[in-house]
């Protein structure tokens, strides 16, 4: 089976206290991670990650918080990556979700519907755009480094 690619971001009020934990759980359920790093989305980054909700009460709210500090950035591998993270990240809400039995990291380390701790790609497609949005750059940059090392080669 052919594996997806998926992107993972643990949000800014998250990273710095359990971001190794979520790392852990994350190759424990058998997750390849292609690509990592902590990165500040500027505020436009965000409006686009985010555009669906754009007309939301809560849309500013969202975009604040998101730009309010560095997120970890991830690329996960996986067959059905994208299916396969969401289940692990477990429904928007942390507090609605508290009321079932239903373990997730969302439940584990989210604060309230906000403050839920993790994203996740919505669909293959949407999974692709937000790669490009937020590791773009950056693949670039490799992409560039490697041709100036083997042109120098
Ligand atoms: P998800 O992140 O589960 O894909 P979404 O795309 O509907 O959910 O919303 C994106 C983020 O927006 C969500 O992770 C947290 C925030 N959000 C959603 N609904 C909210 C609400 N009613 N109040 C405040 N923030 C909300």
């Amino acid at each position: 089976f052919p594996p997806e690619q998926t992107l993972a971001l643990i949000k800014p009020d998250t990273v710095e206290e359990h971001k190794d934990e979520i790392l852990k759980a994350i190759q424990d359920a058998g997750f390849s991670i292609l690509h990592m790093m902590a990165v500040c989305l500027s505020q436009a980054d965000i409006e686009k990650l985010y555009r669906k909700l754009q007309d939301k009460p809560f849309f500013n709210q969202l975009v604040d918080f998101m730009c309010s500090g560095p997120c970890m950035a991830l690329i996960l591998s996986k067959f059905r990556a994208v299916h396969e993270w969401r289940a692990m990240m477990g429904p928007t809400d942390p507090c609605q979700a508290r009321e079932t039995a239903a373990e997730s990291l969302r439940v584990h380390f989210g604060k309230d519907i906000l403050h839920n701790a993790v994203h996740g790609s919505s669909s293959s497609e949407r999974a692709n755009e937000e790669i490009h949005l937020v590791f773009g750059d950056v693949c670039r940059e490799e992409n560039q480094a490697s041709l100036l090392h083997e042109a120098s080669a």
